[in-house]
């Protein structure tokens, strides 16, 4: 196992180092996938792709359309050369729709043109019948039917049945969770390109660069090394490209491979909102009971997915929904139920949370309701519940390094609660149209890929001759920073100066065989091959370094670039020492692996220790409502959040503030509609709405926990991608804490987001 002990003490990491990427993204030098030159005879492809929701195909010609100029060949599924299947957890999703479609959207066709106009009139000239198929697309009616992507999933801790009898009070209610649209800036796309021995090189926008290979081999039918694919950097991934990028990669890969040109796939914004899944909506019940202290004695959740018509990732989202159903508190008796429901929208698939959030929504609307019954505050239930040292969660891993707690009581001292309550009271008593709400969320996320066999990665080291270092890992660049943190493990563990490495593009080439980067683990496995590596350099160099004094027992260092020998400099920096093994051949290049130690989980008996560690805060989000329009604004939101040691507070600032806004997104203004023959009606930025500079909170303030506890995060710096997003459930209740206010007999039900229009209709609602 590789320990912090064996990296220099001294060598601080570098925290002001921020993110290498910012100069190049706000001078637009940074390169996405669009901007890779074209080279000579590159084809263009667009994908005509299926205008009802089921049905079969009866008739479909596309001759006319084959003739228009400038088109130079269209592919059915007839013309994939290996398998026409994309589905990577379950085979269930054809690459191009063969004899029926499942989803509006469902690629159908490819068109390859010359150029991208001649591509666009050749789709107005297809002609297709179907013969339609019935519809669904709420889950609910799914599961009444039958219609299951996967097998349904039971948690079960102690007896909830036997303990509900002990219960002095139990609530029952139904709450809604909808999707939310990935809206990455770059939107999906690739560009492949033939290479020597019937071989393909493809530039993905893909969080997963395996997955991409995996996927386009089985369709060219070729061994996965004849597909070597190659990511720079992506513009926003949030896990839409987690799995959902191998479809456009393995069209442009088949085309080249095909017609043994270049060829390029990228989608237009409304093709790829119309095209794609995005986090799965979610229909529940819970029942819920307590002690007279407000003790959670038991719980039941039965939560129905919407998976879409494939698939996809659904089943491993479904899995962790029920790993977060009790979010930050222990409750010794669970039964939670979880459904994958076959519906016939695009299929849904990972998204920032992954399953997560959408499992916490429920635990924190049963505790609301309980409150709002009892007339308490719903914090004291949250509070008394929060999970300690050897609790045990319902999946049987028991609780170490508890932060939540002290998450918790720091947010709510440092903000001084009872104060800001006060003063929301004052408010509520002075304003009759304006009412503010106020809420508190707490957050634990368990990190790790749920999968255990997924939780492995491999770094290549070079350092060259001049000194200078290159590192490649399998994690994949996607705004979030992990370049920057690699670089900064990589010079703390060598000890050097961060200017001297280049984090080079995540190639299957050179790092072969890699997760996705997904799950908050990218920097904590990524970064422990990327120890691994620097420490088998170091053990070279320094027994080389002991060749040269002479002396087999000196004590050997490097640090900020000067050899330290017994802890005084020595005559050596490390620019020479490289130089002078390189004459004597030595290996200056080491393959690092990492793979999770302790983590196991036994999915027959539901139980096991899945996760490396968990992530811990808590959030206090205050809103004013404006109850003449139904209107809101976030007035605040105040975090303590649990980074550990944070190697880079920047980057991971970053990471808490974009995470607490999609949240919030997610859970208040976003609103993805379809209608009830599954065509998707938010289909731009005109009708689905994200938060904007205007929408964020006025003030949003995240302070980190610092703990220096054994775990078995990087460095000690916890993983940080997708535990804020959580933070923005807050919002959902501090919303709709003021309509209550406003309103007491609110008929306001637990149905997410709380748009505005819900909210006046709230306000002006009686049950
Ligand atoms: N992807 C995955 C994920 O395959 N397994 C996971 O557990 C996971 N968790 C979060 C995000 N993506
Ligand atoms: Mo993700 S939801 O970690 O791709």
């Amino acid at each position: 196992m590789i320990t912090d002990k064996k990296i220099s003490s001294t060598t601080k990491p570098a925290t002001s180092f921020g993110n290498v990427d910012t100069p190049n993204h706000v001078t637009g030098k940074s390169v996405y996938v669009d901007d890779i030159p074209g080279m000579e005879g590159m084809l263009f492809l667009k994908i005509f792709d299926a205008t009802i929701a089921h049905g079969k195909i009866k008739s479909i010609d596309y001759t006319e359309a084959a003739q228009e100029e400038g088109v130079v060949k269209i592919f059915s599924y007839k013309d994939v050369p290996g398998e026409n299947q994309i589905g990577g957890i379950i085979p269930d999703e054809p690459l191009l729709a063969d004899t029926e479609v499942h989803f509006m959207g469902q690629p159908i066709l490819i068109v390859a043109a010359e150029n991208e106009d001649a591509a666009e009139e050749a789709l107005k000239k297809i002609k297709i019948e179907y013969e339609p198929l019935p519809v669904i697309t709420n889950p609910r009616e799914a599961f009444a039917k039958g219609k299951l992507l996967s097998p349904s999933r039971k948690f079960v801790l102690g007896n909830s049945e036997e303990a509900f009898k002990q219960c002095k009070y139990i609530f029952e209610g139904i709450t809604e969770s909808n999707g939310q649209e990935h809206l990455y800036l770059e939107t999906q796309g690739a560009y492949a390109v033939p290479t020597e021995h019937n071989s393909v090189k493809v530039y993905s926008s893909t969080q997963g660069p395996t997955a991409v290979q995996r996927t386009t081999a089985r369709v060219l039918g070729v061994g996965m090394n004849q597909v070597e694919v190659d990511v720079t950097r992506l513009g926003g991934g949030f896990g839409g490209k987690e799995d959902q990028a191998s479809t456009w990669a393995a069209m442009a890969a088949m085309v080249a491979w095909i017609m043994k040109r270049p060829a390029k796939c990228v989608l237009h914004r409304m093709e790829d909102m119309r095209m794609t899944g995005k986090r799965n909506p979610y229909s529940s019940d819970f029942k819920i009971g307590l002690d007279a202290h407000y003790n959670i004695l038991a719980y039941e959740a039965t939560f129905h997915q919407n998976g879409g018509a494939a698939a996809d990732l659904s089943p491993a989202i479904l899995e962790r929904t029920l790993f977060h159903c009790t979010n930050s508190y222990f409750i010794p008796n669970v039964t939670a139920t979880a459904h994958s429901c076959k519906t016939n929208l695009p299929p849904n698939t990972a998204f920032r949370g992954f399953g997560g959030p959408q499992g916490m929504f429920v635990i924190e609307a049963a505790i609301d309701y309980a409150a709002k019954q009892l007339g308490i505050e719903a914090a004291i239930i949250q509070r008394k519940n929060l999970v300690k040292d050897g609790s045990e969660f319902p999946y049987g891993q028991i609780v170490e390094n508890s932060e939540a707690a002290k998450c918790w009581d720091e947010v709510t001292a440092k903000y001084d609660i009872k104060k800001l309550r006060a003063e929301i009271d004052a408010f509520n008593r002075q304003n009759k149209f304006f009412k503010k709400g106020l809420s508190l969320m707490p957050v634990c996320f368990g990190i790790s890929f749920t999968n255990t066999m997924m939780n492995n990665a491999r770094a290549l080291v070079h350092v060259y001759s001049d000194g200078s270092v290159g590192v490649s890992t399998g994690a994949v660049e996607m705004g979030q920073g992990v370049n920057s943190k690699m670089i900064q493990v990589a010079a703390r563990a060598l000890g050097i100066h961060v200017d001297k490495i280049k984090l080079e593009s995540t190639n299957t080439s050179r790092v072969a065989n890699t997760s996705p980067s997904a799950a908050s683990a990218t920097a904590d496995l990524n970064g422990k091959a990327v120890l691994d590596a620097c420490i088998q350099i170091n053990e070279r160099l320094h027994a080389f370094i002991k060749t040269l004094s002479g002396n087999k027992n000196d004590k050997v260092e490097i640090k900020d670039e000067i050899v330290y020998i017994n802890n005084q400099p020595s005559e050596y920096n490390w620019k020479q020492i490289i130089q002078q093994a390189f004459f004597k051949r030595i290996n200056l290049s080491a393959k690092g692996h990492y793979a999770t130690p302790v983590i196991h989980y036994d999915k027959i008996k539901e139980k096991g220790h899945p996760f490396a560690y968990h992530v811990y805060g808590t959030a206090i989000t205050i809103v004013t409502v404006d109850c003449l329009r139904g209107t809101y604004e976030l007035d605040a939101v105040h975090v303590v959040h649990d980074a550990g040691l944070s190697i880079n507070p920047s980057v991971d600032l970053g990471q808490c503030e974009g995470g607490i806004v999609q949240g919030i997104g997610w859970m208040t203004m976003e609103e993805v509609v379809y209608n009830e023959n599954g065509k998707l009606l938010s289909n731009a930025l005109s009708t689905y709405k994200i938060p904007d500079i205007y929408s964020v909170p006025k003030q949003l303030d995240v302070q980190f926990l610092e703990t220096n506890n054994d775990n078995l995060a990087v460095l000690k710096s916890k993983a940080v991608g997708e535990p804020p997003l959580m933070y923005g459930i807050g919002a959902y209740f501090a919303v709709r804490n003021a309509v209550l206010t406003f309103n007491p007999t609110s008929s306001i039900t637990y149905n997410a987001p709380i748009t505005p229009e819900k909210v006046l209709m709230g306000l002006y609602s009686k049950s």
